[in-house]
């Protein structure tokens, strides 16, 4: 019986896909390395760090540990820059009735992001208060799709992995939550996913029904 769902946070909750293309574009122009909206895919639910290593493998030259550092800092000033713009207007299709329906039904709710400024977006989109843990980028050593962040979101939660349901747009972040024994529920991209319990077009399709909460 599920009585608690993690939401993963960018492109479930809101989408900050294109201010982390904007953001990473300037690092890979201002770098002379190729950089598209193909390769800005693979940096879905990825840290910060890793998405800068997928980014340089493309580079002609070898960056130092210090080079990798500052160019990190520089996409996350940059970035953090374009988060001023983020209001509740970004908030998702069906976020906010999907929370509220969950609340009413006593299911907990948190946050399994791998994001550090998971907080500050909560925040700017009005949300901070909204849910019972949140766990992030900061919390967490091993990014997706290790399953720490979910892991310690059903502990943050009180709950045991399998009364959980983890909602995830990336494949790392469903290979997450298998691999934390939870129940997977892929949307957006990951509605392709082979590997999620469930897969949905949208965060709005949980309220149909509220087919995933009766099958378990
Ligand atoms: P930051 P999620 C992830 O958030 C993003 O999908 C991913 O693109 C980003 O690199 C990662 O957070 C780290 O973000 O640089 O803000 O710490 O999808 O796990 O909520
Ligand atoms: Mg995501």
């Amino acid at each position: 019986m599920i009585k608690g769902v993690i939401f993963d946070l960018d492109g479930v909750i809101v989408s900050t896909d294109d201010l982390h293309f904007e953001a990473w574009q300037f690092i890979a122009n201002q770098e002379g390395i190729p950089f598209d909206r193909t390769i800005n895919h693979q940096l879905r639910g990825v840290s910060r760090m890793e998405s800068l290593e997928i980014i340089l493998s493309r580079a002609s030259k070898v960056y130092s540990n210090d080079e990798k550092q500052s160019l990190a800092t520089q996409k996350n000033e940059f970035y953090v820059r374009l988060l001023d713009q983020l209001s509740e207007a970004d908030i998702l299709p069906g976020v906010k009735e999907t929370i509220r329906l969950l609340k009413q039904q006593n299911i907990k709710i948190a946050i399994g992001s791998s994001s550090k400024n998971a907080r500050k977006i909560l925040k700017k989109i009005g949300l901070l208060d909204s849910f019972d843990a949140i766990i992030d980028g900061n919390d967490i050593t091993y990014s997706k799709p290790h399953p720490e962040v979910f892991i310690k979101a059903g502990q943050a939660l009180g709950l045991k992995p399998e009364q959980c349901a983890v909602v995830e747009d990336a494949e790392a972040g469903i290979l997450a939550a298998k691999n934390a024994k939870m129940f997977a529920i892929g949307i957006g991209p990951a509605s392709l996913s082979k590997m999620a319990d469930k897969t949905l077009l949208g965060i709005n399709e949980l309220l149909v029904g509220q087919a995933f909460l009766d099958n378990k």
